[in-house]
């Protein structure tokens, strides 16, 4: 299979692409919030989420206006870890994910448990820059980046799906780049 999904071409500088300023970030009252149909919320400040175990990742990157780039190294919790912290109900099937500055997505439980999704803070064995993200953002390898929501704070588990920031505006729910589920429609 080609390692390039249909019609994406591979940059090797990293574009920056976001809509909102980027949000200032103060360790000291900064937190992390995972809530909604869970059985042991949480709530974490900078450091506490630091001490939690810490995974790497090498993967791929595809923003939906066209660019892909490869080999992206970065570090933080799995997805999974936190999952399993707050133990979802039975009846949690999605979890929106919610930036600072009002940005969010939100996708199937089961996707998000895969073992490359990360909630990143470093990049390339440094902290993640604020333009990209920093201090915490997610990452999706196999969606569009519009999935990868930058300066995550919160999560909240969810019975029904609910539409992100894009999604809302025509973009593809299920944003399979090997599909080219760029649009909703
Ligand atoms: N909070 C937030 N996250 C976001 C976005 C955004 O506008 N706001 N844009 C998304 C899109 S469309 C892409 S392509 C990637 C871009 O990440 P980068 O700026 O680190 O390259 O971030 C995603 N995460
Ligand atoms: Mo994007």
């Amino acid at each position: 299979m080609q390692r390039i999904p249909p019609n994406q071409h591979l940059t090797t500088d990293f574009p920056v692409l976001h809509f909102v300023r980027v949000p200032e970030f103060d360790r000291k009252t900064w937190d992390f919030r995972a809530e909604g149909l869970v059985e042991n919320p949480v709530r974490l400040t900078y450091d506490e989420f630091l001490a939690l175990e810490r995974t790497g990742d090498v993967s791929d990157f595809h923003c939906v206006t066209g660019w892909s780039r490869f080999d992206m190294r970065w570090e933080g919790v799995r997805f999974s870890d936190i999952a399993n912290l707050v133990k979802p109900g039975n009846n949690a099937r999605f979890a929106t994910i919610v930036s600072d500055g009002g940005y969010m997505t939100s996708l199937p439980l089961d996707e998000l448990m895969e073992s490359d999704v990360l909630f990143a803070y470093n990049f390339e064995g440094k902290p993640l820059e604020p333009v990209h993200g920093g201090p915490l953002r997610l990452v999706v390898p196999k969606k569009y980046a519009y999935k990868s929501a930058k300066w995550v704070r919160r999560i909240v588990f969810t019975e029904e799906l609910e539409l992100g920031f894009w999604e809302q505006r025509g973009y593809s729910n299920s944003a399979d780049p090997w599909k080219e589920e760029r649009y909703s429609y």
